[in-house]
């Protein structure tokens, strides 16, 4: 039957180059997001390359009736899993909270810590179920220090670093591994979506060379590939560049 890993937010970044490196490790793999030609095509990929099996689930983390519905009609498939990777997530904006939408605040919220508490909910029985089990929650160094014009993303991932350490407490006696993930700036889709403007974007990675999706996909694969009396609480993983949140050395062009 072979191991099973769930990664939400498959589709771009980091749940994508992780789903790369799990399927080349011979992990059978559910894959979620919310556009499915991309999750058709990344399934279609892994399966012919690596001869692992995958299945996708197209839905929002953020609507609760949508993940009770994905997870319920294909619990036969969400059963055999025993690592959960909690990677969706999005920032929406960099405005002062003085001057910040009410909108963006609620999907940020809603996707980072309400739809990330639905996966997780849903998922537990099953891991506690198939030892060893393991929760990876994607955070963020945002979850440990805030910086201006990022108050309340910042406070989504400082919650994802509150329910990792929650679930680590409630599934000790179950045997869990729980992990939190912290990285700095990694290039992918994450600033197009926060800033909707794509040479604002770019600039965001200009004159540094910011994380690849891989190198935070590794120290995913890594943490759960230790034995499994070790857990790796958390890692914070910054590019060299980066000193701090507020603090990146750039090359001048
Ligand atoms: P990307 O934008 O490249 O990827 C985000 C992924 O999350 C996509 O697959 C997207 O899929 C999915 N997603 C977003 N919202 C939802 C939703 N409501 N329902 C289902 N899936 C959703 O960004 P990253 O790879 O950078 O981000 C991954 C995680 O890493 C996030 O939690 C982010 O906060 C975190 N992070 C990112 C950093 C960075 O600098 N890039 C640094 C630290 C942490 P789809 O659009 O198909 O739904
Ligand atoms: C993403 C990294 O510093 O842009 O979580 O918030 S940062």
């Amino acid at each position: 039957m072979g191991r099973w890993a769930m990664i939400t937010g498959a589709t771009a970044g980091i749940g994508h180059a992780t789903a790369l490196l799990m399927a080349k490790n011979k992990w059978n793999l559910i894959l979620t997001g919310r556009r499915d030609q991309r999750l058709k095509k990344i399934k279609t990929h892994l399966q012919e390359n690596f001869a692992v099996n995958v299945h996708s689930l197209c839905f929002d983390v953020s609507d609760r009736s949508a993940c009770e519905k994905a997870m319920g009609e294909n619990s036969a498939m969400i059963e055999k899993v025993s690592v959960l990777i909690n990677n969706a997530g999005l920032a929406r904006g960099i405005d002062p909270m003085q001057t910040a939408q009410l909108d963006d605040w609620d999907v940020m919220i809603d996707t980072n810590v309400k739809g990330l508490l639905y996966i997780t909910r849903l998922t537990l029985p099953h891991l506690i179920k198939n030892q060893p089990g393991h929760v990876i929650n994607v955070g963020s160094v945002a979850g440990r220090w805030t910086y201006p014009g990022g108050g309340v993303y910042c406070s989504t991932k400082f919650a994802v670093r509150a329910i990792t350490e929650g679930l680590r407490l409630d599934l000790n006696e179950h045997n869990i591994r729980v992990t939190n993930i912290s990285p700095g700036l990694v290039e992918t889709e994450f600033s197009e979506v926060r800033l909707q403007d794509t040479n604002k974007a770019k600039q965001v990675y200009e004159g540094l060379e910011a994380l690849s999706p891989t190198d935070i996909a590794e120290a995913i694969h890594w943490s759960i590939d230790r034995p499994a009396h070790v857990n790796i609480q958390e890692m914070v993983i910054y590019p060299t560049a980066q000193a701090s949140v507020t603090q990146v050395r750039r090359e001048q062009p």
